[in-house]
């Protein structure tokens, strides 16, 4: 008989309590006197984790045996927050977990709290991964995610005077439950060195990549539980380790302890996370992450691949490739280095295999987050691939040149080098020419990839673009996040929503039952006080329980328009001001995000709302009728605080350039009436839910490139609209800011000179539509309404229903049940 659990029967009871308290013993060496909350939090997850494994190796034992084909998920980061309340969750465990805890004296909901998020990533690109994860494995899909374990994940935000300040965030600092170190598993991946060209006998050449600095990769594995299914995912993040085998003799003999001390530098390319969300660096460690990740990722599939595959060509039928954006793009001109360098195919054979592997998708279309690579630095660290993607390019262009009809100009764009003094690799080029599908993330976005950033490559792949709107997993943004509202949910329609979103739908036919309201009202309430307590805790600040909740949380850029919400701020306190005694629908402005550390004007809308906050939480004139609230250290964990209690969602950014947005879907799904303008999800949102359900403002998309065509000037509306030109006389004149004056000249400079992001252009359409919600929301009946349909329609934004659209549309990979026996 095997000795292994995974092959035999489940035992009838598993007590989680044993394990609870074996590991408190065991693992962590406590007993009754020197316990802590922290070493149960610690003790119970492993527990759980327990409880996870078997299932976690059946599933990969079960990927091996059928062999389907498979999806490897690429991205640089993954936002996973916490993961204990859902994995258990997940395993549908909860309730019983807190009953046995209860029986032990603790508290789960308490001992949750001592988790530190896993914040490996800025924004909405890593948190749709980890979001995608969770579809993924309750989707049964075989599918593995791919990343780095950072030591320093995004950083902690603190204010200090109302500014930003970073503090570095050592997440790992008590020990991490959850992933699991795979001893054997470690991969070298190369660095700098020199191209050798070899001949062999037969006069054929090959090239050799040399003298190369190595680095080790070795592998943490976090489990991923579907939801109420067996299957249970892998996500593995790779750690930079130094080779341990080097030789001495490279160095001067007295040198022993300076030559392991440098060894030790090649750690440092795991050490941290760019902090940067829409903006590139162009930073050589970064280059050097990516090349790390794409190396040790790429080896792990093929060494995978073999282990059932001997004919290359098998590759695509067998493996897709994900990349989320261009971040691991790099792995193009990699599987090629591979195939041909390595495994000795020709060109034309290693070609096909790769652009039938991989596919990429576009998050942003910013200009200055486009990702391109200085020449030099891409070939001094990866010089076999700095010729590969010449090769690359060179016969893309000749196909073009033969096959299409394209003018210099329009070759100068295609090119995957752009020309000029400062030769660049660019990172997406060279994704659209690699890869069989490119896909945009919402329908706006996709179609301004296809006709704006992109056309000429639209023109020669007319196919290969493709749209995926985003979604956000339910079992984490309704179901944790929301236990009263899923439980209100559940009491009238069953629980089979958090599986199928789309069954939300039912609960449309209780819009007209009033004590229904009433019950949709009491957890909107019971939210809102949980938030007020930690705002009070937090802030200082006291919040009027029924004003308008009216937030605004997702990382600071100038595109997203914060600075918008603080002008209307302004405005509704000149308001007051004119006249103390005005009846004004209460409101409490939430805001909270990070700002790139280098990104001065971001940073200093931060500092505006405090300042703005200062002023108007402590004037006496405005009493409860006005709060402004900042909210430090924006996370996973504080948004699903804040969402739940929330009125009114702010996504407001100028049109044309918020790729989707999933925070729009989060807030719906939870209630909240959305103002925003026609951009990203937010039209599909308004297509859902009815345009009588949410509030659009603003220019559209191409109003803006109009208007900017036409010659945009925005001093014309601060000259013709008295109560702008009052807001902005205000924070120019330090109004705000009395003990440090002139410190938003920059900001002020820019908005009336040039004002890139139409906040002038979209001010008196924000101010009336912000005032039609606060005549709406006095009608409190008509308002639920409104919540209920927002949650009602909201299906469509589940990502189950985004992965399985990449499942059938993109990977082809189909769902690996496990059976019951398994
Ligand atoms: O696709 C996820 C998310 C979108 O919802 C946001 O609209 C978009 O801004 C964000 N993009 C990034 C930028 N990353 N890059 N490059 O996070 O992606």
């Amino acid at each position: 008989g095997s000795i292994f659990f995974t092959d035999k029967e489940e035992p009838e009871s598993f007590s989680i309590s044993n394990q609870f308290a074996e590991h408190l013993e065991f693992t962590l060496v406590k007993d009754r006197i020197t316990v802590t909350k922290d070493d149960a939090y610690y003790a119970l997850s492993l527990a759980v984790r327990d409880r996870m494994v078997r299932r976690w190796l059946r599933t990969q034992r079960e990927y091996h045996i059928k062999d389907p084909k498979r999806v490897y998920y690429l991205s640089l980061e993954y936002l996973m927050g916490r993961l204990l309340g859902n994995a258990l969750i997940n395993l549908d465990y909860y309730e019983e977990c807190r009953e046995l805890l209860k029986k032990d004296g603790y508290n789960l909901e308490e001992i949750k709290e001592y988790e530190h998020d896993m914040g490996l990533g800025n924004g909405g690109l890593g948190r749709l991964a980890a979001c995608y994860l969770d579809s993924m494995a309750t989707l049964q899909l075989p599918a593995f995610g791919y990343g780095i374990r950072y030591e320093y994940g995004i950083f902690a935000q603190e204010i200090e005077n109302g500014y930003q300040v970073e503090y570095a965030d050592y997440w790992l600092k008590n020990g991490n439950p959850w992933d699991i170190l795979r001893r054997s598993l470690q991969y070298r991946v190369k660095f700098y060195g020199r191209v050798e060209k070899k001949v062999y006998p037969d006069g054929t050449y090959y090239f050799d990549w040399v003298d190369t600095d190595d680095v080790l990769a070795v592998a943490y594995d976090v489990p991923v539980p579907g939801y109420k299914v067996k299957n249970v995912n892998n996500l593995r993040l790779w750690q930079a380790k130094a080779v341990s085998d080097f030789e001495f003799s490279e160095f001067n003999r007295g040198d022993y302890v300076e030559a392991v001390a440098k060894k030790n530098d090649s750690e440092t390319i795991s050490k941290v996370l760019y902090p940067n969300d829409t903006y590139v660096e162009g930073k050589f460690l970064r280059l050097k992450q990516q090349y790390f990740f794409v190396s040790a990722t790429l080896q792990d599939i093929i060494r995978k691949f073999k282990i059932n595959h001997d004919n290359w060509e098998d590759f695509p039928e067998k493996v897709c490739i994900q990349l989320n954006d261009t971040h691991p793009v790099v792995a193009i001109p990699e599987l090629m280095r591979i195939l041909i360098d390595q495994e000795r195919l020709g060109w034309e054979k290693a070609w096909y295999i790769t652009t039938r592997t991989f596919a990429y998708t576009n998050h942003t279309v910013v200009p200055e987050a486009l990702e391109e690579w200085n020449e030099k630095i891409f070939g001094e660290l990866l010089p076999r691939h700095l010729q590969i993607v010449y090769e690359i390019n060179r016969r893309f262009l000749e196909d073009v040149k033969k096959n299409y009809s394209a003018d210099e100009a329009v070759l100068e764009k295609l090119s995957i080098i752009s020309s000029g003094p400062e030769k660049r690799v660019r990172m997406a080029n060279l994704a659209i020419v690699g890869t069989f599908a490119v896909n945009g993330v919402a329908e706006l976005h996709t179609h301004i990839l296809k006709t704006r950033i992109f056309p000429d490559f639209n023109k020669i792949y007319p196919k290969k673009f493709l749209c995926v709107t985003n979604g956000i997993t339910p079992r984490r943004w309704i179901r944790a996040a929301n236990p009263e509202l899923s439980k209100l949910i559940t009491s009238k329609i069953g629980e089979e929503w958090v599986r199928d979103l789309s069954q939300l739908k039912q609960i449309e036919n209780f819009v007209d039952d009033a004590a229904f309201r009433k019950k949709w009202r009491e957890v909107k309430m019971h939210n809102r006080r949980l938030l007020i307590d930690y705002i009070k805790n937090e802030n200082n600040i006291d919040v009027n329980p029924d004003s308008i909740f009216d937030v605004q949380v997702k990382r600071f850029h100038e595109y997203k328009r914060q600075l918008l919400n603080v002008l209307h701020v302004i405005t509704l306190y000149n308001r007051i001001k004119d006249n103390p005694k005005i009846k004004m629908v209460p409101r409490t402005v939430i805001f909270g995000g990070k700002a790139a550390p280098a990104y001065y004007a971001a940073k200093m809308v931060i500092k505006l709302i405090n300042s703005v906050a200062d002023v108007v939480n402590n004037d006496p004139d405005v009493g409860d009728k006005l709060k402004v609230v900042f909210l430090k250290n924006y996370s996973v964990t504080l948004a699903e605080k804040i969402i739940p209690a929330s009125d009114l969602s702010e996504q407001i950014s100028v049109a044309g350039l918020e790729a989707s947005g999933t925070g729009n879907m989060k807030f719906a799904a939870n209630g909240a009436l959305t103002i925003g303008t026609m951009d990203g999800a937010n039209i599909e949102i308004r297509e859902e839910v009815g345009e009588e359900n949410i509030f659009i403002f603003g220019l559209l998309a191409e109003e803006v490139v109009e208007l900017k065509a036409k010659g945009y000037n925005p001093r014309k509306y601060y000259e013709s609209n008295p109560s702008l030109k009052r807001v902005i006389d205000m924070i120019a004149s330090n109004y705000f800011n009395p003990k440090e004056p002139g410190i938003f000249n920059d900001m002020i400079n820019g908005l009336m000179n040039v004002d890139y992001y139409c906040v002038f252009a979209d001010y008196q359409s924000y101010i009336d539509t912000q005032d039609k919600v606060a005549q709406e929301f006095l009608n409190q009946e008509e308002w639920t309404k409104k919540s209920i349909y927002n949650v009602a329609r909201i299906g469509k934004f589940s990502s189950d229903r985004a992965v399985s659209e990449y499942a059938k549309k993109i990977w082809n990979v189909k769902p690996v049940k496990l059976n019951n026996g398994n």
